[in-house]
């Protein structure tokens, strides 16, 4: 799974990239270069389990960031459609808006990077609608038809100036749509990059902001960039010094980790042995049949059956044999649809 940033030059990507990769990438130098990193998806139950199980190795679910040039910010006015590929692949966007340097009013420039998505989706469907009317006149083509008549439709909502991510679509028009990778499609999570003399305010601030904010489409998250990237070069003992001193609790960067997690509409299984204790994200609704093939091609192939316990059962009873002493575990096939935070061996045959 895929998350990128956007929003306008200086708005503070790059600062965000560095706060949740750790990686210290040159900011405020206007550069074009693309930089991508694989965040580990930090998460208390992985830790909780490798505690239990004391494996060799520890291994977190893991999303990929890219931080590449995109948006101009400047609304209506965009120029031509150069906009990286890359980002069009995203599974979702991570959108930071500058509520930093008080040179723009942060709500504007949501709206008008809002604006742009809907405005450069409108003109990719343009260029396209034209030809395919044709094609469909020449052949009558069904398939074809039916393309047309959805993006006619989400003309329309564009034309209302409506991102299409509002739009009402069965599964198999969302999968169509998605292929043409839309901007406005794409589920949004707003980081408010605030100074560090507003971080007391960081609630208050969030909750400006919640008319924007549609649940399963958009997530929010505030947090102030230069400190984070700083916090993100210190090892922990440091971190915490750092942390009291601002008078906070907890590091917004794992708060904006989680919620793109979520945001991606991703849940979490675990595998754990004596080698390795593993978080897998998968997508919500994914069958024990997908998890087994999301660990190994020939679980999928040879898999015979789950056996599942849940975490909180797990964490309490602390060892396999008193799991299954207390009747704690079940055994699940194929259809299995997994929850979040099952721990599964999946038993399979090649
Ligand atoms: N004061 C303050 N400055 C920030 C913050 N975030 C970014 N900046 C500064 O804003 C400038 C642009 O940041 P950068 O990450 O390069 O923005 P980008 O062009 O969107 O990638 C840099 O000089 C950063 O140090 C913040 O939270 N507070
Ligand atoms: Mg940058």
């Amino acid at each position: 799974m895929k998350l990128a940033l956007v929003g306008t030059p200086q708005s503070g990507k790059t600062t965000v990239f560095n706060a949740v990769s750790g990686h210290q990438v040159a900011v405020g130098d206007y550069s074009q270069a693309v930089h991508r990193a694989l965040i580990k998806v930090p998460d208390p139950r992985l830790d909780r389990l490798a505690e239990l199980v004391k494996p060799r190795k520890v291994a977190y679910a893991t999303i990929e960031f890219l931080d590449a040039p995109g948006l101009s910010g400047k609304g209506k006015e965009v120029g031509p459609l150069e906009i990286s590929p890359e980002l069009r692949q995203a599974d979702a966007f991570v959108m930071v808006i500058d509520a930093f340097s008080g040179m723009t009013d942060p709500e504007s420039s949501l709206q008008s990077l809002i604006d742009e998505m809907i405005l450069l989706d409108q003109l990719l469907i343009e260029s396209n609608l034209e030809k395919r009317r044709r094609t469909v006149k020449l052949t009558g083509d069904k398939a074809e038809a039916k393309t047309v008549e959805l993006l006619e439709r989400c003309l329309g909502m564009l034309e209302r100036e409506k991102p299409l991510l509002d739009c009402e679509l069965s599964d198999d028009e969302d999968k169509l749509l998605r292929g043409f990778q839309f901007l406005s499609q794409k589920p949004l999570l707003i980081v408010l990059n605030i100074p560090e003399d507003r971080l007391h305010d960081a609630a208050a601030i969030a909750e400006q902001y919640r008319r924007f904010i549609e649940p399963g489409k958009h997530e929010l998250a505030v947090m102030c960039g230069k400190i984070e990237a700083e916090l993100a070069g210190l090892d922990e003992p440091e971190r915490r010094a750092f942390l009291d001193d601002l008078g906070i609790d907890l590091a917004a960067t794992a708060k904006v980790i989680k919620r793109a997690f979520d945001l991606l509409g991703l849940i979490t299984f675990f595998t754990v042995s004596d080698a390795e204790a593993h978080a897998w994200p998968i997508p919500r609704g994914a069958t024990a049949h997908k998890a087994a093939g999301a660990v190994h091609s020939d679980m999928e192939k040879g898999f015979i059956r789950a056996e599942v316990v849940t975490f909180d059962d797990f964490s309490q009873l602390e060892t396999h044999a008193a799991i299954k002493a207390a009747g704690k575990q079940r055994l699940e096939g194929k259809d299995y649809v997994v929850c979040d935070g099952d721990v599964i061996l999946i038993r399979f045959n090649v």
